[in-house]
């Protein structure tokens, strides 16, 4: 009997000890599961004399129900117990303000808002986009736009090599878009008319320069391309872009080894008091350079320069939305700060079209 004293002792011993559900399940399962300790004593009662069983069956199964009940009691403790400690953890303070879905709480880049702009204004205009490698061949970045070999443009570039390859083939970082329009030019028949957003890179860093840049470029080819039709599309997209009803433009005779001739283009603008206003006063910025594609650069591309001819364009995507959202430092578009783009940015589901306005 003694024996069942110090089972029902340490048992309950044991309930009183289980800090939560887990420990008292365990403590249940060493005493009443199926090969539990109260279990195991029932299941002497079988070899023992009548009277024996009588009185010990009573004694075990007395045990087995006051263990039954500590445990019960025990276990609607430790719930109660439990809620309560979720309860004190899960409190809400329902008098703070609502937070911002993240689709809210995001912002879309000035440098992707401008390139999203200028997209918008070209694919109305019936252009295409094109896109092609950050990583690209010598071949397709100078030699097919007629820099040739040694030429001193090349150096122009403060291009970013990479070693040379199994093959004795060096790539580069490209320094322009230009190769897309190749690349679009080799494989598509004329007419084209496509515009090449995208990343660049030149090995030059200051107040006014970054390593990695963006530029956009276009090219239309046709049988009777001309600086006419140059001249208005660029004049379109100035109005567009910086949302005034007129521009007027200033076209400077320049070089660029892959045009012929080559232009560098001014907008009229009004600069006072730090701020600068496009479509009004007497002033002149420098946004872009344009030209007639070389006939050179038809050739290499597979185009015949007696059937058709084109015009290009290139500008600096960085510098014209620095110019339109008014960001004075360049440095600051590449620096990840949240306060700068919560600031600077645009919300996500206020996409650019025409419709509805660009930068509404
Ligand atoms: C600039 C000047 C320019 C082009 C880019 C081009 C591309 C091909 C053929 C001929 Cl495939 N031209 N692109 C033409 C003139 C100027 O960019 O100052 N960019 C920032």
């Amino acid at each position: 009997m003694s024996d069942l004293n110090q089972l029902e002792s340490e048992t309950l011993h044991a309930i009183a000890a289980a800090c939560d559900e887990a420990a008292l399940e365990t403590v249940r399962v060493a005493a009443l599961g199926k090969k539990g300790s109260i279990s195991a004593l029932l299941a002497t009662l079988g070899k023992m004399s009548p009277e024996e069983r009588k009185s010990a069956g009573a004694a075990i199964n007395a045990l087995k129900d006051k263990v039954g009940e500590a445990l019960n009691a025990r276990r609607s403790v430790l719930k109660d117990a439990a809620l309560e400690a979720r309860l004190a953890s899960e409190t809400i303070d329902v008098t703070l303000p609502a937070r911002d879905a993240a689709i809210e709480r995001g912002r879309i880049h000035p440098i992707t808002q401008v390139m999203d702009e200028l997209t918008a204004i070209f694919a109305d205009m019936g252009f295409s986009i094109a896109e092609g490698p950050d990583v690209e061949s010598d071949d397709y970045n100078f030699t097919k736009l007629n820099f040739p070999a040694g030429h001193p443009a090349r150096e122009m570039h403060d291009t970013f090599f990479f070693k040379p390859d199994a093959a004795g083939e060096r790539k580069l970082l490209r320094t322009h878009t230009s190769p897309v329009q190749v690349r679009t030019m080799l494989a598509n028949k004329p007419p084209i008319r496509v515009i090449c957003p995208g990343r660049t890179y030149r090995c030059d860093s200051d107040q006014t320069h970054t390593p990695m840049f963006h530029q956009v470029e276009g090219l239309v080819i046709d049988k009777s391309a001309h600086l006419g039709h140059l001249k208005w599309i660029l004049e379109e997209f100035c109005k567009a872009f910086f949302e005034v009803p007129s521009v007027k433009m200033r076209f400077r005779p320049s070089f660029f080894p892959f045009t012929e001739p080559s232009m560098e283009v001014d907008i009229q603008c009004r600069r006072s008091g730090g701020e600068i206003r496009f479509g009004e006063g007497e002033d002149w910025l420098e946004i872009l350079g344009c030209g007639m594609v070389h006939a050179n650069v038809l050739r290499n591309c597979g185009v015949d320069p007696d059937e058709y001819q084109g015009f290009a364009w290139g500008m600096g995507i960085d510098r014209i939305a620095m110019l339109k959202y008014g960001m004075s430092d360049l440095r600051a578009f590449f620096e990840a700060d949240v306060r700068w783009l919560s600031h600077y940015g645009f919300r996500p589901l206020d996409l650019p079209t025409l419709a509805a306005g660009l930068s509404s």
